[in-house]
């Protein structure tokens, strides 16, 4: 090839890479989902990906990821670096390729174990290409590399800066406040359970996780430090650590050389809830697929293969359903898919059908070797199996009663429930009003064309404690389930939920800005993520944010909602206003309710959504379980749904 010709070889492919990193900047969302507050977290998770692959490749065994004083995030590791010599066909440093051109992530490394994933995989570039600024520091062959970015472009060719011990590398990024126009603000709760979360699913690798934004008491910043020995097994303590376990180990196998890499951890315990979890390529599946439906028939064939040859179902007199082998178990299923195809309205459902089989097989190995080895919690586990064949029964007859008593099925609506008179579900919203005295001043007060008001009897049910027909016969709950029009459960699953007929998109909990209040929207939140969980994540679920205090001198009056605004508030009118504080919604009048609380204009609401299911879960069965202690100091240190939403 000529010299002519490749030059305009090689300027075609930098103005494509050109291209690709401002079609980045122009359709982010096409890349990491959004730009708000996920789209933000994406980023960091992209950067700690490549960390992790090369840990899992065997070459690093650390990670240390730090939201800076600045806010901007930086994410090291001790791996061989990424390569900084010259990339023959691009004609820069295999660096810049990496950090410039879309697509191009570690693919020059061959021997490197790299499983792209759905919204992850997308490349370090992306993440470059949505920073301010970013800067990549590589330690690597006794040298210090450095090279910086400004929205995706390279400010100066990769240069040498020093000489070092280390090996690694380093990079530091700032997200770009015109794409992420919502917050670039990074949430430490979010970035520490997701470090938690890849440490069980990556076991062996440290993850340090340090927020230098602030210091604690000490003068410390806050830091974590994660590390599993043991992975998913240790995962599964740690996640059903506030339930009370049926058996004495927690069943795991793991399975790294078949053509489907699977690893599987399952414990019951005496709730009555499933909760598995579902991992490919160390993102969380929401919305399961293939590799749960290869789980769930494992565990099936195998406990029934055994329960059958026990002679124990002998007597039953009805059939035992997949969902009875499910209830009180906890699970954790997690599979490396070389080229997942991701399905589901949120791309979270993996589609491979080739990942049933190798699934299922190692899950009914697994799970025979355990029954024939434990015999006593072999025992344990079919009856619990058959107890919950007999509670389903019981909740089938309760739940068609709810049914009957639907909208639809002609029951008419609640009582206590003051509708809206708007039809357009779409601009329709309910109130879930604690206390019956609050209901009737949030009836007083609101816009009776959009707002519907359901008020609640004091605490609702714990779904986390109670059988599931105990949960369809109580009064409260079939009164919400009524309002809004939801019915739940066919043949083939129970829990399946129809929300079509949903009457409002907007489900707002209303609840006393204090403990008991927090307590009781907790109850209604556990509620929601048990029995309809869809509806959180459709974002029809939120929390209203009623104020703390009125502060007044004169004709002049400010609300606050919290002690900052309030002694601001005060200020403001010359230091000597009166304040009230308010001690439960009971305590405003219609007017001051609408005017703080319930019109839209100046409300504050907060969309519930779950960014970890796993941990939602833990956090459920902690506030909900049998465990007070956890409870109380959870519930003292956080304003509970702080910690839930967001
Ligand atoms: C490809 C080749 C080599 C290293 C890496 C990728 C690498 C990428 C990242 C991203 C974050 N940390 C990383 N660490 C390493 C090196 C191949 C070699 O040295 O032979």
């Amino acid at each position: 090839m000529s010299e002519e010709i490749k030059k305009h070889n090689y300027s075609a492919d930098s103005i494509q890479a050109l291209e690709g990193m401002e079609h980045v900047r122009m359709r982010p969302s096409m890349y990491i989902g959004d730009v708000g507050v996920r789209g933000l977290h994406h980023l960091v998770y992209e950067v700690v990906d490549n960390s992790i692959d090369e840990a899992m490749g065997g070459h690093c065994d650390t990670i240390n990821v730090t939201i800076n004083e600045d806010g901007s995030v930086t994410v090291e590791d001790n791996g061989r670096g990424i390569p900084v010599d010259m990339h023959k066909k691009e004609g820069v440093s295999a660096l810049e390729v990496v950090m410039t051109k879309i697509g191009a992530g570690g693919k020059f490394d061959k021997d490197s174990y790299k499983v792209s994933g759905g919204l992850h995989g997308v490349g370090v570039s992306v993440v470059n290409a949505l920073s301010e600024r970013m800067k990549s520091t590589v330690f690597r062959e006794g040298k210090i590399y450095e090279q910086e970015y400004e929205r995706g472009k390279a400010m100066y060719p990769v240069k040498q800066i020093g000489e070092t011990t280390k090996r690694g590398t380093m990079q530091t990024f700032y997200p770009d406040h015109l794409i992420f126009q919502q917050t670039t603000e990074f949430s430490y709760d979010t970035l520490s359970a997701r470090m938690r979360e890849l440490s069980y699913l990556n076991k062996g690798i440290t993850i340090t996780f340090t927020d230098r934004r602030e210091v604690d008491k000490d003068g410390n910043f806050i830091s974590e430090t994660f590390h599993s020995q043991e992975g998913l097994k240790e995962y599964i303590r740690y996640l059903d650590g506030n339930r009370e376990p049926i058996i004495s180990h927690v069943i795991s196998m793991e399975n790294e050389k078949g053509e489907v890499p699977v690893e599987v951890a399952l414990i019951y315990n005496s709730s009555y809830s499933e909760n598995i979890f579902s991992y490919v390529n160390n993102i969380n599946t929401h919305e399961g697929g293939t590799h749960l439906q290869g789980f769930r028939s494992g565990l099936t064939r195998s406990l029934k293969k055994y329960a059958d040859a026990s002679g124990m179902l002998d007597k039953l007199k009805f059939e035992i359903s997949g969902d009875d082998f499910r209830e009180g178990l906890t699970a954790i299923v997690s599979v490396k898919v070389a080229e997942p195809q991701f399905e589901g309205q949120t791309k979270t459902k993996l589609g491979n059908r080739e990942v049933v089989s190798p699934v299922s097989q190692a899950v009914s190995e697994m799970v025979e070797n355990y029954l024939e080895e434990n015999p006593n919690d072999a025992k344990i586990i079919v009856q619990k199996v058959i107890l919950a064949a007999q509670a389903r029964h019981a909740a089938k007859k309760a739940r068609e009663m709810v049914q009957r008593k639907t909208v639809l099925g002609g029951g008419g609506l609640p009582g206590k429930l003051s509708d809206c008179s708007e039809q357009d579900p779409a601009r329709c919203e309910v109130y879930l009003v604690e206390g019956d005295s609050a209901g009737g001043t949030a009836k007083q007060g609101r816009d009776r064309n959009f707002q519907a008001i359901l008020p609640l009897r004091g605490k609702i049910l714990n779904v986390e404690k109670a059988m599931h027909h105990k949960v369809f016969e109580n009064e409260e709950i079939r009164n919400i389930f009524t309002a809004l029009g939801v019915t739940v459960g066919t043949a083939e699953d129970s829990k399946a939920l129809n929300l079509e007929k949903l009457r409002y998109h907007k489900v707002i909990i209303m609840c006393d800005a204090d403990v008991d209040g927090s307590h009781i929207a907790t109850l209604i939140l556990t509620f929601f993520f048990r029995f309809m969980r869809e509806l959180i994540e459709e974002g029809h679920v939120y929390i209203a944010a009623p104020p703390l205090y009125l502060v007044k001198k004169g004709n002049k009056k400010e609300y606050a909602w919290n002690d900052d605004q309030r002694d601001l508030a005060n200020e403001r009118m010359g230091g000597s206003a009166s304040i009230q504080r308010y001690k439960g919604l009971g305590e405003m009048n219609a007017e001051q309710l609408w005017e703080t609380t319930m019109d839209p204009n100046a409300r504050t609401l907060r969309q519930v959504n779950i960014d970890s299911l796993a941990e939602a879960d833990r956090i459920f069965s902690m506030l909900m379980g049998d465990e007070v202690p956890p409870r109380r100091e959870f519930i003292e240190k956080n304003a509970v749904y702080a910690n839930i939403d967001a």
